[in-house]
């Protein structure tokens, strides 16, 4: 009799598996900056799952360069994130959202090749709340010999030679593209690894859904307020979380638009380009959808500033053409 067979249902392909396995495929130095991003995100998500057993929610009394109140967490995840990628040897920049200034590591010829820009904690006003918060970055080439300059971090998107998230929710979701695609990994408690759950993921090219704050509605252009009337008479449904990372990950699973309008106080928009609207532009075109500022591909934009904001339209590829049809 054949001996007993036993079908295999855990999915064995881990992060560092296929990282080590494309290493020599990508940029020398990427695939183990990749891994370090993924191990802080890690020990991040430790700190999140016990903040209110450790005690580490809530604010830390200061404001941060954002004129935002910081989070206990925001501090402890930004620090996490900074002595990790120190370590990292091809590292030769870091903006964080939670620095005013590019601290700079190292010269090209010290090595220095990436720049990495990242939020290290994106949403943090929902710790206490249990919503889904996440570390979003973004990997660009570090293009400058001399990097006492935040030249090396204003480049456009098209520019980034990765990008990703890892989402904080009821799962530990870390989604990442290298330019050829989005993959997406689970973190397994029992393993303690990420595991591919979905390769060259699609998003769908339309759904009914649009995700945005409409207690701005009266602040918003006109051309915003009329798309919204548009979507009122279509069947459209809304669904908004309040943390980007949660609202960018169901619109890039189901479907649905994203947006972040210019509004009164923030008449650039409240996102950043850099480290917030770049990564996750190219993670929605990578996966066939669209990203725009309503006047153009979030991805061309030419940064001046490391903070400065942008409006943010993006999801499904019919779904943000109908919003920019309403634009003047
Ligand atoms: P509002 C969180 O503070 C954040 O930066 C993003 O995660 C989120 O999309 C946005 O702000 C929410 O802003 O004005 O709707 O509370």
């Amino acid at each position: 009799m054949a001996g007993q067979q036993y079908e295999i249902r855990e999915n064995l392909t881990s992060l560092d598996l296929r990282l080590r396995a494309s290493a020599a495929a990508m940029p020398e130095g990427l695939a183990e900056l990749i891994s370090a991003i993924a191990l802080a995100g890690k020990s991040i998500a430790q700190k999140v799952r016990r903040a209110r057993i450790e005690d580490v929610v809530g604010e830390v009394g200061v404001t941060n360069v954002q004129g935002e109140v910081q989070q206990k967490l925001d501090v402890i995840s930004n620090e996490l994130l900074k002595h990790t990628l120190a370590r990292i040897p091809s590292v030769a920049v870091i903006a964080s959202e939670e620095e005013e200034e590019v601290l700079v590591l190292r010269n090209r010829s010290d090595g220095g090749v990436f720049s990495v820009l990242f939020d290290p904690l994106d949403g943090s006003s929902n710790i206490d709340v249990g919503v889904g918060i996440g570390t979003i970055f973004s990997v660009l080439p570090n293009r400058e010999e001399s990097t006492d300059t935040a030249a090396s971090a204003l480049q456009p998107g098209t520019s980034q030679l990765a990008a990703g998230y890892v989402l904080y929710g009821s799962q530990v979701a870390l989604v990442l593209t290298i330019g050829d695609g989005v993959d997406m990994y689970v973190l397994d408690p029992c393993l303690g690894e990420f595991v591919l759950v979905a390769e060259g993921l699609r998003m769908p090219d339309r759904k009914k859904v649009y995700s945005l704050n409409e207690a701005y509605v009266d602040t918003f252009p006109e051309s915003y307020r009329r798309y919204l009337t548009h979507a009122h008479k279509s069947g459209y449904s809304g669904r908004y979380i309040g943390s980007m990372v949660a609202d960018v990950h169901r619109t890039l699973i189901k479907g649905g638009v994203f947006l972040y309008p210019p509004t009164e106080s923030n008449p650039d928009g409240k996102l950043r380009l850099l480290y917030e609207a770049n990564p996750m532009s190219l993670l929605i075109e990578q996966a066939g959808g669209r990203a725009s500022t309503g006047s153009g591909r979030i991805l061309q934009v030419r940064p001046t500033r490391v903070h400065q904001r942008t409006p943010v339209i993006l999801g499904s590829a019919v779904e943000v053409e109908q919003v920019e049809s309403h634009q003047p």
